[in-house]
């Protein structure tokens, strides 16, 4: 029974409580969050993790006059639930619902969207510029994970902290997990400086020093003179293996061994990251700090709900589950398998025939289903850390080496490598395929996720082969043929379950640039539409069809495979052969499929009327799941069936009679 959640409609409520009450109130957000998300899904393991220290901040901290900056955002449903959200929590990721990221529009205490990781450090430090600059005195706290240490964008932040503030506040929140464990060097370094002893003996004495403060000014005046002493004592300390007595970095003085403290910032911790009373006394003391300062919190993903616990990497972000097993609900037997699977199991195939393909992961093994590749062949796969412009540059480099690095990475979250793909891939005109999972939307997650504008920023690049697979099989198909191709090829698909037809055992080669014609015309004196169904909207596009020809219409459907190199003569054939081309694309219109076939045909001077299905140019919100969205936009059969109609509404009863060869 919920007893002091409901109490706390404003953080401000929270402060009222007493230590005691705010550990039944931690225990009542996680039975809340285990309830909704077992029917809604969302990030369980890492809201779990977070729960003390959300309340601690908000204990401290006054929002929306204090910045809350969170990286990736995934992990603000327990500061959703105390910032006046309790009330919709049930409706989290759902249509109409809260969504399940951090969102400026959805609240003032959200002073910062995100869904992509990488961008807290950097946010936050621009809001405490600006601070400074207008002379307020907001407390701006950085919250970032472990995995947000292996992206490049947040070491750029790092070393400009210092120069740039002398109030700052980040925290460092590790659990060991990125959506896998984490990896690489800094999950290497974090480990070292956790386990050291003689760091830690310091470390525990001035948390006991923290932990019994008295409230008052005195009392900070006295922590701040214990905390230099603190901070003169631990630059003896070293981590490295060997003792670190030489002037290591050639511009004078020592290296410490604490990272942050080389980077200008006070380092505290590591911390209990689940002990209250020492995360709110932690937290107070920062907040008096006149000089940057990052406290290293230790924490576990899904304390409080033992299958989380146990599994990190399936509770990271779950569909819903039986709330008493854990257990995931299973797809309806029978079901066709995920587009991830089939793609990870097909470069395993791939891999074992071609010695120079490798798999490259930025910290997605499961979402990109490269887990089949680290299984099957460890010493083909790849996974860098959340580091998508590495990853992009690592294949180049590779590539120039004689190997065929296939790089997968979700549509949205390759756009952070843009530059790379223009600079290191397509310049220089590398055999790199890139696997593009997500393409489409993702529509719990909302509009950080949804990958709707890869087609745009691919097409205008030179080099550059770009396809869509109308299914499984097609994919298999697009994977081999990308294997044999010399030059930069893209391959986008949806999120989730294929379309269930059978995979061939051998695939096949795809001619490059060529579509495939699923139904010609009939060549009947009717109205003649061709509908060009891009990836999984060829379904789409087949399923219209049935229901015009019914009302009369002769269609064609087309399956146009490329987006670049676009089939020019099919295009050209059935922009003569039809009264009406019809495209249908999972992707922005503004620069998408549609946009090219419009370019190709004014260049042939075809003049038939187009009429573009795709998704507006605006940012698509989240919902339940993609159909409602595609029905609300018009990425729908009934609505492919009214445009069409619409078209033809003036025209005379008689069509003309078009030969088709
Ligand atoms: C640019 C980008 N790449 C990949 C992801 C997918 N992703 C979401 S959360 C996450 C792991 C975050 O780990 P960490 O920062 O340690 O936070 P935790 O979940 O452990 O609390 C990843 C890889 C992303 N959101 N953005």
């Amino acid at each position: 029974m919920n007893q002091y959640l409901p109490m706390v409609d404003e953080p401000k409520q929270l402060k009222k409580l007493t230590l005691d009450q705010l550990r039944q109130l931690a225990e009542e957000i996680r039975y809340e969050l285990i309830t909704v998300l077992s029917r809604n899904g969302g990030h369980l393991g890492p809201n779990l993790g977070v729960v003390e220290l959300t309340i601690a901040l908000h204990h401290v901290f006054n929002t929306p006059h204090d910045k809350l900056v969170w990286d990736v955002s995934h992990q603000v449903y327990v500061h959703k639930l105390l910032t006046g959200r309790r009330d919709r929590f049930h409706t989290i990721r759902t249509t109409d619902g809260l969504n399940g990221f951090a969102l400026r529009t959805e609240s003032p205490h959200d002073c910062y969207g995100a869904g992509h990781a990488g961008t807290a450090l950097s946010a936050a430090l621009g809001m405490a510029a600006a601070r400074d600059m207008r002379g307020s005195d907001e407390n701006v706290v950085c919250i970032f994970g472990d995995a947000a240490l292996t992206n490049g964008i947040s070491f750029e932040a790092l070393n400009n902290i210092a120069p740039t503030t002398k109030r700052f506040i980040g925290i460092l929140n590790d659990n060991e997990w990125s959506i896998a464990k984490n990896v690489g060097a800094i999950a290497n370094y974090l480990n070292k400086l956790i386990t050291n002893p003689s760091y830690n003996k310091l470390a525990k004495d001035f948390q006991g020093f923290l932990r019994r403060l008295p409230k008052g000014e005195l009392a900070l005046k006295l922590a701040h003179k214990a905390e230099e002493g603190f901070k003169g004592a631990i630059t003896g300390v070293g981590l490295r293996q060997t003792p670190a007595t030489e002037d290591s970095d050639g511009r004078g003085g020592f290296g410490s061994a604490i990272l942050f403290e080389e980077m200008g910032l006070r380092y505290l911790g590591p911390i209990d990251g689940h002990d209250l009373p020492l995360l709110i006394s932690t937290l107070e003391f920062a907040k008096t700090c006149d000089h940057p300062i990052v406290i290293h919190i230790l924490t576990r993903k899904g304390k409080g709900f033992d299958a989380a616990l146990k599994s990190p990497e399936k509770f990271h972000g779950t569909g819903p589950y039986d709330v008493r097993t854990g257990d995931v609900l299973p797809a309806k037997p029978g079901s066709p398998p995920n587009y991830q699977d089939v793609m990870g199991q097909a470069l395993v195939k791939l891999c074992q025939k071609d010695n120079t393909l490798v798999g490259i992961t930025a910290a997605m093994p499961s979402g990109t289903g490269l887990k089949h590749l680290e299984k099957a062949m460890p010493d083909r796969y790849f996974d860098v850390g959340i580091a998508e412009e590495h990853a992009v540059i690592f294949a180049a480099g590779m590539a120039t080496m004689g190997f065929h690095p296939v790089c997968a990475i979700y549509s949205s979250f390759l756009q952070r490598a843009y530059d790379c793909l223009h600079h290191d891939i397509c310049l220089q005109d590398l055999p790199v395929m890139f696997c593009m999972d997500r393409a489409g939307l993702s529509a719990n997650d909302g509009p950080t996720h949804h990958g709707l504008f890869d087609i745009a920023y691919l097409r205008c690049l030179p080099n550059v082969t770009a396809m869509a697979p109308k299914d499984e099989d097609e994919l298999v198909d697009m994977m081999f043929t990308a294997s044999h191709h010399p030059h930069p090829a893209f391959i986008r698909y949806p999120r989730g379950a294929a379309e269930g037809v059978p995979i061939k055992d051998q695939p096949k080669l795809i001619e490059i640039g060529k579509a495939e014609v699923i139904q010609n015309f009939s060549g009947k004196n009717r109205r003649k539409v061709a509908l060009f169904g891009l990836g999984p909207m060829c379904g789409i596009a087949s399923k219209a069809s049935v229901q015009l020809i019914s009302e009369g219409f002769d269609v064609a459907v087309i399956n146009p495979r490329f987006t670049k190199p676009l089939d020019g003569g099919t295009h050209e054939f059935f922009g003569h052969a039809a009264e009406l081309v019809v495209t249908i694309e999972d992707h922005a219109l503004m620069g998408g499929y549609g946009s090219a076939v419009l370019e190709l045909f004014n260049e042939k001077s075809v003049t038939t009327a187009v009429v573009r299905i795709g998704w507006p140019d605006q940012f698509i919100e989240h919902a339940t799941t993609p159909e409602e969205l595609r029905r609300k936009y018009g990425l729908s059969v009934e609505n492919i069936v009214a445009r069409v109609k619409a078209q033809f509404a003036d025209s005379p009863a008689t069509p003309k009679l078009i030969e088709v060869a």
